[in-house]
């Protein structure tokens, strides 16, 4: 709506001080929000068997409780619901940012099994019903920041990946963690298309995987994980630039050496392993400089400067100390 943008046409953003305590406010509000349901409820001590039974088989839409943590509510507004579930990449489901939500239906995200695997002492399958058992489920907001030059803001419901490396056990040789999507053409539309060597992969260094950031994510928005955001279990690894959060996982693998990660298989030019937000490292077709947050954008609507690690650099900038991040991109 043009009245809103009135007095700024050709301003910068909003400046800091003016959206900065609104935002903050209305996230803290989600917080209270959440606090107080939980109280309310007594579901803070959620048992597995009352999880169950909250997660049907067909689980879409189904709620999920989590108590918001405070050190994970930035300033920036939250992203719509209906833009964070209408504007994905989900590959498996279509290049269009509009097809995964048209397609993803054909995903069925229960029942589902993940196997943790290979440099570890504790190899283990794990029900999706027991990773939501695993640790009491947090919300985190976090910004999410594409490649393409787009970012949103997202209340994301997981437990620290850390909890899954720590009962693995990962033996002297895992240096890397890789993530395997689900690639099964009775449900993913898009394998047909060989355009990714499916099925789709990424990862992590270790260190990078049990940084306290790193959020094995089941749910978003107070529910279960849509479909096209990557139901029932993904990653999310908020300073690195979006694909670097596998979705629909079924193999988290220990390894010795750099795994191979799809979208470095697919131009290796463009898509490092790293992967890091970096405003100063453009991609060699774009400049990463600047982003559009998705929701907030209309004509006038100027873009937001980028951060360094996706503005996290408090809490990972020193994983990196002494590496030349221009050529590790
Ligand atoms: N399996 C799989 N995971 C994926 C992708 C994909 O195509 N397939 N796309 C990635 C990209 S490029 C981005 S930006 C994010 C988008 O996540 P969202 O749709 O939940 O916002 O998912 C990432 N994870
Ligand atoms: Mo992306």
């Amino acid at each position: 709506m043009l009245i809103k943008h009135k007095g700024r046409l050709f301003g910068d953003e909003i400046p800091r001080s003016e959206i900065t305590p609104r935002a903050f406010f209305e996230n803290r509000r989600r917080v209270l929000k959440a606090a107080g349901a939980l109280a309310a409820t007594g579901l803070a001590g959620l048992s597995g068997e009352a999880f169950a039974t909250m997660t049907s088989p067909d689980a879409k839409g189904q709620k999920l409780t989590a108590a918001t943590n405070t050190k994970f509510v930035p300033m920036d507004k939250v992203t719509p619901l209906k833009d964070i579930t209408s504007y994905n990449n989900f590959y498996e489901f279509g290049t269009d940012k509009g097809d995964p939500a048209q397609n993803a239906h054909s995903l069925r995200p229960r029942p589902w099994k993940i196997s943790v695997e290979g440099e570890v002492k504790n190899a283990k399958v794990y029900d999706i019903d027991e990773i939501l058992k695993l640790a009491p489920l947090e919300e985190r907001i976090y910004r999410l920041r594409c490649v393409e030059g787009w970012s949103m803001v997202i209340p994301w419901i997981g437990i620290p990946l850390a909890e899954i490396v720590r009962r693995a056990q990962p033996t002297g040789n895992a240096k890397y963690v890789q993530f395997i999507s689900l690639a099964d053409p009775s449900q993913m539309p898009g394998l047909s298309t060989p355009i990714l060597d499916w099925p789709y992969s990424e990862g992590l260094r270790m260190d990078e995987a049990m940084n306290p950031l790193t959020l094995l994510t089941v749910g978003l928005y107070g529910e279960v994980l849509p479909n096209q955001n990557g139901a029932p279990v993904r990653v999310v690894v908020p300073w690195k630039y979006g694909f670097k959060s596998a979705k629909s996982l079924v193999k988290i693998r220990f390894v010795e050496k750099e795994p191979k990660t799809s979208w470095n298989e697919y131009a290796p030019a463009e898509y490092g392993f790293y992967s890091n937000v970096n405003p100063n490292v453009d991609h060699p077709r774009w400049s990463q400089a600047t982003e559009r947050r998705i929701g907030e954008d209309g004509f006038f609507t100027p873009k937001r400067k980028t951060l360094m690690f996706n503005g996290y650099g408090d809490q990972v900038a020193s994983l990196y100390q002494g590496m030349n991040l221009k050529a590790n991109f």
